[in-house]
């Protein structure tokens, strides 16, 4: 339970960072090696972030593992061998705690502790930390690494709280396993998370119901096995690999391993133009198709730049899918229409519409037939009542600005985060806002965050934070913050530069957009400019003398 006398006890650092997954972590090695006196705060009881609390069946990284992992530490790089292309959730969270291991991080991480508020105190330049324990924590730097994707969305339904069975959330599933055998389960949600567990759950239950409000674009994932001369090629070759990750506008190599097996397909709708859609015959489509599966489909540059090209995609792809699904109507049902690839972030599956041809799978479209209430037994739509044991709720996160906006921070004056973003984030390259010194964000709003590799985004963003407090350290600078010009400027450029890509088209509600939760206002928020153009920014800000910041 909260303190109130908890301040006056408070444990003082340099730095407070909040979260322990991989910004946190990283954060807080980084910043240690600056000299600084670091306290992270974690609301979970170990290391790892989303891939702590995403333990459900079937998750996944949709970015191979020799690139989605930290190039901080060469010892690192040749020490960890990863068992799978794209790794699963176990074996990423094992990373993680290897890193808090080898790197001795958990002494100065504090679990089970759930920031509650941050407060600026603007008579000692300090940040003071509410937690839900009885301790509080105060810092003249205040980092927040709390994740784009950490805070779980559940639809208000009516009735919802009378369910009797098991309740899940695909973003905080239990530590335990689930048994799920002889089981009536049903899920709602068809995002990234629904399409990875629903396989997996289809395997574990007896019964399977998938409740779907809106028809997913989603192709096969690279499933292979790690061979160990590509692993060992990728070893050799990784300061090579981190330079091109910094050239690539998603942050990921490409890098392709001379012996060419077990390449990683990575979908990178910034890479440059290579082939188009609109020029080929309709048997050429086909035929490429075909030949090469239907991811081949994302490999069309126009695809994402043109409506006419995306169009013909959109009917290649269905076309594709109705061969898969043995149901004619299942098929049509699973088929999306209303709106374009490249509008939400791309789905990688592991046989998701063979899935769709079990006989232990149903699928029930909740635009047809809406839920009408959850009620003690399970779900009631407007055609009939679907008892369940299993609840399991795949809808997605309150993401890029969730995490930061729940734990209520107030800056000078007495202004809120809330109150500040009540139209939408507003910040200066994702890293500060005005009105809150000193308090940083990693892979904030208006950063390439989520349209980039994690791992990548994350290292340039700590680098900077770490490099900006020393700055303000040895040249004794009370604190830094954006010009309200400065945040302004830059939210235009990135409204700028996300229109006329479908990420923005009027057809397109994703939750880059904050259009998965009710009332949120609608606003790209990633920054769509690619991570080398954002990276060159930021280092033009500082050599500039902190172009766009002001020292306060
Ligand atoms: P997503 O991609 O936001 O998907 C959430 C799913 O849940 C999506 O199919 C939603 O349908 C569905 N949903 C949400 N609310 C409801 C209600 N009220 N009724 C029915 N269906 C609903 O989240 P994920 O966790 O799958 O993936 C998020 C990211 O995590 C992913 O992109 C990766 O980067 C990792 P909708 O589309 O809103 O109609």
């Amino acid at each position: 339970m909260s303190d109130p006398t908890a301040h006056t006890r408070a444990t003082t650092t340099d730095v407070v960072v909040v979260g322990a997954g991989f910004a946190g972590m990283y954060a807080l090695y980084r910043f240690r090696q600056r000299g600084l006196s670091v306290q992270v705060l974690e609301a979970g009881d170990d290391v790892g972030g989303t891939w702590y609390w995403n333990r459900y069946p079937g998750a996944r990284c949709d970015v191979p593992s020799l690139e989605y992992s930290f190039g901080f530490s060469e010892e690192l790089e040749q020490e960890w061998d990863w068992p799978e292309v794209f790794s699963a959730q176990p074996d990423i969270l094992r990373y993680a705690n290897h890193i808090a291991d080898r790197f001795d991080l958990r002494a100065n991480i504090q679990f089970e502790t759930r920031v509650i508020a941050v407060e600026y105190d603007e008579s000692e330049k300090l940040w003071r930390l509410t937690t839900d324990t009885d301790r509080a924590f105060v810092g003249k730097y205040c980092v927040m690494a709390t994740g784009c994707l950490s805070v779980p969305n559940k639809p208000d339904l009516p009735g919802a709280a009378s369910f009797e069975g098991l309740e899940l959330h695909t973003g905080l599933w239990p530590q335990e396993p689930v048994d799920l055998s002889s089981k009536r389960v049903g899920i709602i949600g068809t995002g990234s998370s629904g399409v990875q567990a629903i396989p997996e759950l289809a395997k574990l239950a007896a019964e399977l119901i998938v409740f779907q409000r809106t028809p997913v674009y989603t192709v096969p994932a690279n499933r292979k096995g790690m061979r160990d001369a590509v692993q060992q090629e990728f070893k050799d070759n990784y300061r090579r690999i981190r330079e091109m990750q910094q050239a690539n506008q998603g942050g990921v190599s490409n890098f392709r391993p001379t012996l060419n097996v077990n390449r990683p397909d990575v979908f990178d709708p910034m890479a440059p133009k290579r082939n188009l859609i609109k020029p080929l015959t309709p048997e050429q489509r086909r035929t490429r198709v075909e030949e090469k599966g239907l991811g081949e489909i994302l490999s069309f540059r126009d695809v994402y730049t043109d409506l006419e090209a995306n169009e013909i995609a959109n009917d290649l792809y269905r076309d594709v899918v109705r061969t898969m699904v043995t149901d004619a109507e299942v098929a049509e049902r699973l088929l999306p229409k209303d709106y374009g690839i490249g509008c939400k972030r791309q789905v990688l599956d592991r046989d998701y519409y063979a899935t769709f041809n079990r006989t232990n799978v149903a699928l029930v479209d909740v635009r047809e037939e809406p839920i009408q209430t959850i009620n003690p037994a399970g779900i009631q739509t407007v055609a009939g009542q679907y008892d369940l044991d299993v609840l399991v709720y795949a809808t997605g996160f309150d993401a890029m600005t969730g995490a930061l906006l729940k734990v209520n921070i107030t800056g000078r004056d007495g202004r809120t985060l809330e109150q500040k973003w009540q139209h939408g984030p507003v910040a200066y390259l994702g890293l500060q806002m005005n009105g809150f010194p000193n308090l940083f964000t990693v892979t904030g709003p208006g950063s390439p965050s989520v349209l980039c590799n994690m791992l990548v985004a994350i290292e340039q963003h700590v680098n900077w934070i770490g490099d900006c407090i020393r700055h303000l350290e040895v040249n004794h600078l009370g604190g830094i913050e954006p010009t309200p010009q400065a945040e302004l400027d830059w939210i235009a450029h990135v409204n700028e530069v996300a229109e006329g890509t479908m990420f923005t088209a009027p057809s397109c509600n994703s939750w880059y957009l904050g259009a998965n939760i009710p009332g949120k206002p609608r606003i790209f928020m990633p920054y769509v400019g690619g991570y080398p153009r954002y990276r060159e920014r930021c280092e033009q800000v500082v050599a500039n003398d902190y172009e766009g910041f002001q020292f306060v």
